[in-house]
């Protein structure tokens, strides 16, 4: 276990949880979480050791956005404060070359909802909720909420959760997209390691792959998914994971994929 006063981490079953840790203010983002979540993430994408990282918060709360009690940022504009903490945050989730599991435990809220929805997969306990909260403080919606949620929930209701600021629950997220399970709060911790080790367990190099040609068929043509398709099945045929697959096909049994803990890159 290592801990910052902002964040706490651990690495169990390959499995790197990182908890961001303000609870008395619903883990409200302030610079130094923001900054240091960044470096854990790009630690953990570096430690062969580490094959899923789960996003988790400390307390009732996933993460209330933006601390607005904090003003670390304002020496800056707000584009420059963006650009510094928020977008390279966002940016290496998306670019992270393992999966990162969102777990939602409570409210995500602002900048704390773009994060929500940012991971591969997010997991929700039934109490979480999240809440488009920018413009009940008029501001616009940031971090990538305008890029995720549209995509999720089509433009009309994503225009709508932003402007009136209502909180989706977790049974409505489930049925909307913006999760993809939800389990209950009492058994969630254990629920989420268990939904974790299963993807660990998965082969690392293709999941590696497909989330880059998943995200970039997020914004490309069909023509251009097809060419990157090709280009990176060459990279999975050609690993150690395809031939166990297969192997593992005909001989009736199932896929070894995690070879040595220590080294995926085997
Ligand atoms: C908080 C916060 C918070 C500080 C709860 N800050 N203390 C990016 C870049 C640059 C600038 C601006 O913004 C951005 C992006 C953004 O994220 S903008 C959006 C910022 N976030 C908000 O506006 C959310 C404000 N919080 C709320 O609306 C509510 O707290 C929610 C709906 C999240 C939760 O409501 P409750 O469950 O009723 O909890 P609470 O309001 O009682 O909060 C508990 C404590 O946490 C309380 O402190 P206290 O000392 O009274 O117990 C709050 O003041 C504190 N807290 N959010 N963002």
């Amino acid at each position: 276990m290592t801990q910052t006063s902002v964040i706490a981490a651990h690495t169990r079953a390959g499995v790197r949880t990182l908890t961001l840790n303000r609870p008395d203010r619903l883990n409200a983002a302030n610079d130094e979480l923001l900054l240091a979540l960044t470096a854990e993430l790009r630690a953990a994408d570096a430690d062969s050791a580490v094959r899923v990282v789960v996003i988790t918060g400390a307390g009732r709360g996933f993460c209330a956005g933006q601390d607005l009690g904090d003003v670390s940022g304002r020496g800056m504009t707000f584009t420059e404060h963006l650009n510094a903490t928020y977008n390279p945050l966002i940016r290496t989730i998306r670019g992270l070359g393992k999966p990162v599991i969102t777990a939602v435990n409570g409210v995500a809220a602002g900048a704390g909802a773009s994060l929500a929805l940012s991971g591969d997969i997010r997991l929700w306990a039934q109490s979480a909720s999240l809440i488009e909260v920018f413009s009940n403080i008029a501001l616009v919606p940031d971090s990538g909420s305008t890029w995720f949620l549209p995509r999720l929930v089509g433009y009309h209701r994503a225009f709508e959760m932003m402007a009136l600021a209502d909180r989706v629950r977790a049974d409505d997220a489930l049925r909307l997209g913006l999760c993809e399970q939800v389990f209950p709060d009492d058994t969630f911790e254990q629920a989420v390691q268990a939904y974790a080790e299963r993807l660990a367990a998965r082969p690392a190099n293709a999941l590696k792959l497909t989330k880059q040609a998943l995200n970039a068929a997020m914004t490309g043509t069909l023509d251009e998914a097809l060419d990157q398709e090709a280009a990176l099945q060459q990279l999975a045929g050609d690993h150690w994971e395809h031939e166990e697959g297969v192997t593992a096909f005909k001989e009736k049994r199932p896929a070894q994929f995690v070879r040595d803990v220590n080294s995926l890159d085997q």
